[in-house]
């Protein structure tokens, strides 16, 4: 396998981060309340009923933030825009206060040398716009590219690339199909609409940028799926979820067409949202970069259940992160190299735009030694060179993430971070991750020079 000194010349490191996981100050300088807020106040939805209205008081620590990243080495930094710190009521009038907070973030970041790549939608949709039926009502396609213009005006001098949508099919089924996220709506398969309204959003914002001459891309969870067995049962059933995690979120982009759902009984225009030009609004501006956010493969079998065409089944004998979920570094290599064989010239190149893992990592004499996400990160960046080795154009790598911080339903449960962070004290101590990282990144850098 390659090593991972092999990634190319000019290969760019970051890291990921997202506005309602760290920023805290949820009531602060005008900020509009946003579906999570009101989530968090559900009983039994957010694990120990956790809020993010403190998480890492990032909108106050952004200095010391930058400063790690500084001191990391960073080439870039990827986070989130809060829309309802910009437009509390999701339209209408725009929150200078709230612009003013990105403003001053992009300067700083600047200043210390590191790129801002900022997503303009990380799930913390504008509650005035959930109440108007959210990303189910069309009308918020519309309104987010409004919002994109305003913020694209205020940063894009000085913003060059913009991810639009964060993991659309984790918002659609966490957020819409199964309740797990805000808004907390258990809507199953009613919930297709709004992947097509995510998306449809995805290609006015994606114009509104282009025609500032800025850049575009969209960051995509997306999966290896690996049939069970050969039985064709079971091969049937990897294709229709291959269809609906992965091929769903990209075929519009790049082939400018919904796949085949007729395995989920679902037309076409996705239960009639699609309206005609909608394909070719989404596809047109066409994408600079694809990012993909990976985390671990997925296998699947035969249905058990009469409602789905596929059940999903465990991955066995490899390792699993404090969050029980598969380590399958390969899966990276098997991905990259799938995406590029499907697309092939329509693929553009390709940026890993979150990829890590929750370690449970408390401190030591004052050290965490996070060796597992050594190991994880480590192993994907191998499957990153290989892919490159098999010819897949991989420009960088963001890994999720700087900071532990708010893991959505799991509360402050999971630690993601390459720096621990006290939620008590809101002291920062960077992990064993985050030296390895450095150093990484700086002997890459030695050698890029060479
Ligand atoms: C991302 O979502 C989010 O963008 C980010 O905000 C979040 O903090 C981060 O990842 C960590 O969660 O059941 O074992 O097959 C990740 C979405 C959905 C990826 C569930 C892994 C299945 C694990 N994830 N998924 S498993």
């Amino acid at each position: 396998m390659a090593n991972r000194h092999d990634l190319p010349l000019g290969f760019r490191w970051g890291a990921s981060t997202a506005a309602y996981q760290i920023e805290g100050a949820v009531d602060e300088d005008g900020r509009g309340r946003s579906v999570w807020d009101t989530f968090c106040e559900r009983p039994g939805a957010v694990r120990d009923g956790h809020t993010g209205a403190v998480a890492c008081d990032h909108y106050h620590r952004y200095p010391e933030d930058i400063a790690l990243m500084r001191d990391l080495g960073l080439d870039g930094y990827r986070f989130s825009i809060a829309w309802p710190r910009v437009l509390p009521t999701g339209s209408g009038p725009v929150n200078p206060r709230g612009l003013a907070f990105y403003d001053r973030l992009v300067d700083a970041l600047l200043a210390a040398g590191i790129t801002p790549v900022p997503t303009l939608f990380h799930w913390d949709l504008p509650q005035a716009l959930e109440d108007d039926g959210g990303w189910l009502n069309r009308d918020t396609a519309h309104r987010f590219a409004e919002y994109t213009a305003v913020v694209a005006d205020r940063l894009g001098d000085r913003v060059p690339a913009w991810i639009t949508l964060n993991e659309p099919f984790v918002h659609m089924v966490y957020g819409y199909a199964l309740g797990i996220h805000a808004p907390g709506r258990t809507l199953l398969l009613d919930a297709l609409p709004t992947a097509h309204h995510q998306l449809l959003g995805h290609g006015l914002a994606a114009a509104v940028l282009r025609e500032r001459g800025l850049e575009v891309m969209i960051a995509n969870n997306l999966t290896p799926v690996r049939p069970a067995s050969d039985d064709p049962a079971d091969v049937e059933a990897a294709t229709a979820y291959d269809a609906l995690h992965n091929r769903l979120f990209t075929d519009p982009l790049l082939r400018g067409s919904y796949p085949d759902l007729s395995a989920f009984g679902v037309t076409e225009d996705l239960g009639g949202a699609v309206r005609p030009g909608d394909l070719k609004l989404i596809a047109e501006p066409g994408l600079d970069g694809l990012g993909v956010n990976y985390y671990n493969p997925t296998l699947i079998a035969a249905p058990t259940d009469p409602g789905l065409p596929f059940a999903e089944a465990p991955i066995e004998g490899v390792p699993r992160t404090a969050f029980g979920w598969p380590v399958v570094p390969d899966g990276l290599r098997e991905l990259l190299v799938h995406l590029h064989e499907v697309y092939g010239e329509a693929l553009p190149p390709v940026t890993i735009t979150e990829n890590g893992c929750s370690v449970a990592d408390e401190p030591e004499d004052g050290r965490i030694h996070d060796r597992a996400r050594i190991d994880y990160l480590d192993g994907h960046l191998r499957a990153v060179a290989a892919a490159v080795e098999q010819g897949v154009d991989v420009r960088g790598y963001f890994t999720w993430s700087l900071l532990d911080n708010f893991e959505w339903a799991e509360g402050y449960h999971q630690r993601f971070g390459l720096v621990h962070v006290d939620f008590e004290t809101q002291a920062r101590t960077p992990k064993a991750s985050y030296a390895w990282y450095r150093d990484l990144i700086a002997a890459h850098r030695g050698r890029s020079a060479a």
